[in-house]
């Protein structure tokens, strides 16, 4: 009844008429509602005249990404940001790799070249030279079409999207993640809808690995659960289990059928091989089981901001593949529809050339773009590798109380100081090294000038406050 009455005020002609006149009228920002009341049309103006987000609460800044907010702001000239894992010069810059800038250009020269959208699984060259160079041009999963991949935006996207589709078609809701791990992991797992666990990983004592302790916690994880493996440079202890160790978790998950879900973020980091660095993955491809891989070509092709990377899983049948991929879809298309074409196409320009094709020597050309990269990232591992030596050695030299050889022990872009928070917040504050306050450094982001002043305020932290 109340809806007639409104009906009929609205229709009345002459009301109309006048309400839009009202309207009409400079200066004037009220309507007559349907029930002749004002309505406020003033742009910005809330329910009660304020904004309508008044109550929304200041959110604290991310704890990896945030540590460059801080780092910006700060106008020391001293200032080093080892905070983010990115890759920095010996002069200090970021790092656009050569065989990058070369693909670019044939790109650009390509005049067949166009920006109509990708299919919603991505570039199709892209994901098939991904899945090979993590499980290997050999694997056997390839061949016989049981491994589906997806394109994603960059690592996270991967992890982000497997772990979307687990939680609608995976019977179990559990993941277990490694104590610690990459801050961003139980968010995008917990936002994704699945149960975060974790399981022993890191041993404070030793700097090391907690091997007994990640055995126990797993074969205490309920039958089936999601296991998240770093595939290699562990972020942020930079601690892997030896191949031995490997073997020993593969053996253990496959007799409780839990289901590996790998992240893959750092391959050709670890040891500056690209092979060696995949061989953890390939030992559990290789005995026919069932796994997720989230890929990034952030780190090893300095893609960070390009947002490149795949999703693949390993099938146990090539009909089962075909049926995973179409709900892969599902995930991808109401999320961001399909993915970004320029990274993609840079990644495959670079990796086509790993394939055997000997026809042409365009090929040729290409093959050694592929080598160049493999160059490229050696160089990178291998300063990375050097500014470890370099910090052991200055602080070594400074007599700074405690063992350090963990500095080079560890293995990839981080090294996990032990330094508690206050330590680092003094750091922070008297030196201007910004970090995470986990203790968590880059050392990607140091080199020879900045080692000093590193090495003089660790021995500061040290000896001030315990
Ligand atoms: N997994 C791990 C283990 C990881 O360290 C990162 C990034 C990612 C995935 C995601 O990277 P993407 O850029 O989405 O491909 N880690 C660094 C950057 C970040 O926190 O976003 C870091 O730990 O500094």
């Amino acid at each position: 009844m109340g809806n007639e009455n409104a009906r009929d005020q609205s229709s009345s002609p002459g009301r109309r008429l006048a309400t839009l006149a009202r309207h009409l009228s400079v200066g004037d920002t009220s309507l007559i509602s349907s029930r002749g009341e004002a309505i406020n049309t003033a742009p910005t103006a809330g329910f009660h005249g304020g904004s309508v987000f008044a109550n929304v609460a200041q959110a604290p800044e991310d704890p990896i990404l945030g540590v460059t907010v801080a780092y910006n702001k700060d106008p020391s000239p001293m200032k080093v940001n080892l905070g983010v894992g990115a890759y920095r010069t010996e002069e200090g810059k970021p790092l656009v790799l050569n065989v990058v800038k070369k693909a670019e250009k044939m790109l650009l020269n390509n005049p067949s070249r166009v920006k109509e959208y990708l299919p919603i699984t991505g570039l199709a060259d892209f994901n098939k030279l991904s899945a090979k160079l993590i499980f290997g041009a050999d694997s056997r999963a390839i061949q016989e079409n049981r491994v589906t991949t997806v394109q994603c935006l960059s690592g996270t996207g991967s992890l982000r999207v497997g772990a979307e589709f687990l939680a609608r078609h995976y019977n179990k809701r559990a993941i277990f993640i490694p104590q610690p791990t990459w801050g961003n992991h139980p968010k995008v797992f917990t936002l994704a809808g699945l149960s975060v666990k974790t399981y022993r990983y890191y041993d404070p004592k030793t700097r090391g690995l907690n091997f007994q302790g990640l055995l126990e916690d797993l074969n205490m994880a309920p039958s089936g659960a999601i296991v998240l493996l770093h595939a290699c440079a562990h972020n942020p202890t930079g601690v892997d289990p030896t191949l031995d160790q490997w073997e020993q978790i593969r053996r253990l998950m496959r007799s409780k059928s839990l289901l590996p879900f790998f992240d893959s973020a750092y391959q050709g980091f670890a040891s500056g091989n690209l092979d060696a660095d995949a061989q953890s993955v390939r030992m559990f491809v290789a005995d026919g089981g069932e796994c997720l891989m989230a890929q990034s070509y952030a780190k090893n092709m300095g893609l960070y901001g390009e947002r490149v990377g795949a999703l693949s899983i390993v099938c146990e049948s090539a009909d089962v593949a075909v049926k995973v991929e179409s709900q892969l879809k599902l995930v991808i298309r109401p999320m961001y529809s399909n993915p970004p074409i320029h990274g993609a196409s840079i990644v495959a320009t670079i990796l086509k050339d790993s394939s055997v094709d000997k026809a042409y020597v365009f090929l040729c050309f290409l093959r050694e773009m592929y080598r160049e990269w493999t160059i490229e990232l050696k160089a990178m591992a291998n300063r990375i590798i050097s500014m470890r030596q370099q910090l052991f050695n200055a602080l070594s030299a400074r007599g700074t109380p405690g063992d350090w050889s963990h500095i080079i022990k560890q293995i990839g872009m981080f090294t996990f100081t032990g330094l508690n928070k206050e330590q680092v917040s003094f750091m922070t504050r008297e030196y201007h090294i910004y970090m995470t306050s986990d203790g968590r450094i880059s050392m990607a982001g140091l080199n020879t000038k900045t080692i000093p002043h590193l090495a003089d305020a660790i021995h500061a932290a040290v000896n001030r406050i315990k």
